[in-house]
């Protein structure tokens, strides 16, 4: 899985982006052989597992309180939007790619209402956020569109010669990897036949494009520098608009929380409601400041700065992943070294017991005869669907 992190520029991307990859790069345990130079690796938290197998983690990557499991995901710092991105504007197609190659995409607006379109800084308050998520919409629908009126010819060759047309569009656009069924979806939403796609006007095509979009490829959305005073009523308005979807974010809290957490001047575990210092005598004076600002203008207000909900959200809720926990001794829950629960994979919605096997390792995938969960014993095919929280053994053919 792999979680894109977008939105126009000045939103606080980046802020969010290295304070939730942060832990890892002081760690240095890279989970990823492959990882892009604008890559990054963060944590999902979910509830750890052990403690109710009585046992305690020991993971290769990420960690365990006990309490929490933090399970390893790629991020991705996806180049800053302009308007007319769709049509090559600013870094356009790059960043295009960029939100298609994501699993999920979490999109970073600034709830402050202090940066305009362009992500020019202006006074707090004035700048409408909802817009921000409207931009970010409206050139992902304009590049879907652009992508089918392109091929449309294509598309309506096929279905003259037998095709369903729900077929031949998933297949001009499988490099978005949209499906069937969300194509079939969206043009029912949308009221556009698929039948008579050879004559569609432009306003018709960019409607069913919005509709596909929101259906196939749904943002989280971070509503971010809610430290601003300015916010509060900015996130109720994000909040009526896009409901649940809508996350309260301060990236700048959680980036001074963690540096702070690393520092060993504070306690603090991302996604906490609280911290603890560790020796108030360490503190500079700037640094007590700072520390007692993120506790009243965040913490106290919000529960957490929002940003490991987020990342949550974005993988286990919108993008339906699911965390499991491969083993080799299903008695132990260990590996063949005796380590407990060494590995927490996060993989995307529906992934089958095959589909585990291929991810531990292709040669694994390839040999994978069925699996065994460790809570019931009980005999898993390959085609068995996971379930966030399973703890299962791979047996190889022989
Ligand atoms: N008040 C406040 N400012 C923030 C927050 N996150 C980022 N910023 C500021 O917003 C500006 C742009 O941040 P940056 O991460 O570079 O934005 P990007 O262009 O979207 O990558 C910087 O001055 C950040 O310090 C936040 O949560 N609260
Ligand atoms: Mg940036």
């Amino acid at each position: 899985m792999l979680i894109g992190v977008v939105g126009k520029t000045n939103v606080g991307k980046t802020t969010f982006f290295s304070a939730a990859t942060l832990v890892e790069a002081e760690r240095g345990n890279r989970p990823f052989v492959t990882i892009e130079p604008n890559e990054g690796v963060g944590f999902v938290r979910v509830r750890s597992v052990c403690t109710e197998l009585g046992v305690r983690c020991e993971p290769k990557y990420g960690w365990c309180n006990g309490r929490y499991r933090y399970v390893p995901v790629k991020l991705l710092d996806v180049a800053g939007l302009v308007v007319g991105a769709h049509a090559g504007r600013g870094l356009g197609n790059k960043f295009l790619d960029d939100l298609r190659r994501a699993t999920v995409n979490i999109l970073v607006v600034d709830a402050s209402g202090g940066t305009d379109d362009e992500g020019n800084p202006v006074p707090p308050g004035t700048h409408d956020p909802v817009r921000d998520v409207e931009i970010v919409e409206e050139e992902f629908a304009r590049w879907i569109a652009g992508i089918i009126r392109k091929n449309l010819d294509k598309v309506v060759r096929r279905v003259r010669a037998g095709s369903k047309p729900d077929e031949a569009l998933s297949e001009v656009l499988s490099g978005l990897a949209i499906g069937r069924r969300e194509i079939l979806r969206a043009a029912e939403t949308a009221g556009v036949s698929l039948r008579s796609l050879d004559g569609i006007g432009e306003e018709d095509l960019v409607r069913f494009s919005r509709v596909l979009r929101r259906i196939s490829k749904p943002f989280l959305i971070a509503a971010n520098k809610v430290d601003v005073p300015e916010s509060e009523e900015n996130v109720k308005r994000l909040k009526e608009q896009y409901g649940d979807a809508v996350v309260p974010t301060s990236a700048e809290a959680e980036l001074i929380l963690r540096k702070a957490a690393s520092a060993g001047l504070i306690r603090y575990e991302p996604g906490d409601p609280q911290f603890t210092v560790v020796d108030e005598a360490r503190l500079t004076e700037a640094q007590r400041r700072a520390l007692r600002l993120v506790e009243e203008k965040v913490l106290d207000k919000f529960g957490g700065t929002g940003v490991q909900e987020a990342l949550d959200r974005a993988a286990l809720q919108v993008a339906g992943g699911v965390v499991v926990f491969p083993v080799e001794n299903e008695s132990r829950y260990t590996d063949k070294d005796g380590r407990v629960l060494p590995d927490a994979l996060l993989l995307e919605r529906g992934s089958t017991l095959k589909d585990l096997a291929y991810a531990i390792h292709s040669e694994i995938g390839e040999k994978a005869a069925f699996g065994i969960d460790a809570r019931t014993k009980m005999r898993l095919g390959l085609d068995y669907v996971l379930k966030s929280g399973d703890v299962i053994k791979i047996v190889l053919k022989r």
